[in-house]
């Protein structure tokens, strides 16, 4: 019998993505945005609904989530990214929903899959950064993606940026929202693209802002550097990916000493590194 591709969903703080994946190739994709205030049985109607004429081209489908997944239910640790109610059953709605067997996993750990199998850090030990809505992390070391017992394993966003900063955690002042405001605050830029632009042709307030976000970046990956060694770090999300967010980086980086400077690197499957990860992550 011919393999079918699989079902894949991604949920972030702004946007869903659908896909047939087969391997690393995304056969189809559709686009929803995710109605914050709706809650998890809206984003699943609007996701469902925009699919409907797949029924039948798929046997299995993989949902990769921002939030952390234990047991197949669904949470969310900064409700201020997507307030996601606590412990809502993913795994079983879904899969009563489809009619077909459903994978579940934190959105960043599933594009951090995708990256290792088909992406940038194919063979190597790896960190995986997002810096999207929020900051999200996975990590695949030795050949497995580690999740964790409570599903937390990589989430770097939540990490508290300095012990005098109180809660601040690092996706406080490096997310994509983060900058957002700042930009809508300047009076002078209207968005993180415009800023970055700014920056990268030397404008010094432009560029303290957005040092603002990268530096607490290079922080975490050089702590995270000295924890677990990774071969690299490899850089995801809207704004991660951005023109100019990366070089800026790189440019700090290179100021670190040798012993503990991460190794930054782009991500290459881009937007479809979930849809790609999870979707391999689903038992065929
Ligand atoms: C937050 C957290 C992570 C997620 C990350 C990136 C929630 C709802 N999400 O740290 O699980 O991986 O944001 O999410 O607590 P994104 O929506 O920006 O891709």
């Amino acid at each position: 019998m011919q393999r079918r591709p699989v079902l894949a969903i991604d949920i972030g703080g702004t946007k869903t993505l659908s896909a047939l994946v087969d391997g690393n190739r995304v056969l189809d994709q559709r686009r929803v945005e995710t109605a914050r205030a709706g809650g998890p049985q809206a984003w699943l109607d609007a996701v469902v609904a925009s699919i409907a004429d797949w029924d039948g081209r798929y046997a299995a489908a993989g949902i990769a989530v921002t939030g952390r997944i234990a047991g197949g239910r669904w949470s969310a640790l900064n409700p201020a990214i997507l307030p996601v109610p606590d412990g809502y059953p993913l795994v079983e709605v879904l899969s009563e929903r489809l009619g077909v067997p459903v994978t579940a996993v934190n959105d960043a750990q599933a594009a951090a899959w995708g990256e290792y199998r088909f992406g940038a850090g194919q063979g190597t030990d790896m960190v995986f950064m997002t810096v999207s809505t929020g900051v999200g992390g996975g990590l695949v070391l030795g050949g497995r993606l580690l999740t964790g017992r409570n599903g937390l394993a990589g989430h770097v966003g939540q990490i508290l940026t300095d012990l005098m900063a109180g809660e601040q955690r690092l996706e406080d002042v490096a997310a994509g929202s983060a900058l957002a405001r700042l930009a809508g605050g300047s009076g002078q830029w209207p968005d993180p693209p415009a800023l970055l632009a700014a920056a990268r042709a030397g404008d010094a307030r432009a560029e303290s802002l957005i040092d603002g976000a990268v530096l607490p970046l290079v922080r975490a990956a050089r702590s995270l550097q000295m924890l677990v060694d990774p071969d690299c770090f490899i850089i995801g999300g809207g704004l991660g990916l951005a023109e100019g967010f990366l070089d800026r980086l790189h440019s700090h980086a290179a100021a670190l000493p040798p012993q503990y400077r991460p190794e930054f690197r782009a991500a290459a499957l881009g937007a479809e590194a979930g849809l790609i990860g999870v979707a391999d992550l689903v038992d065929p």
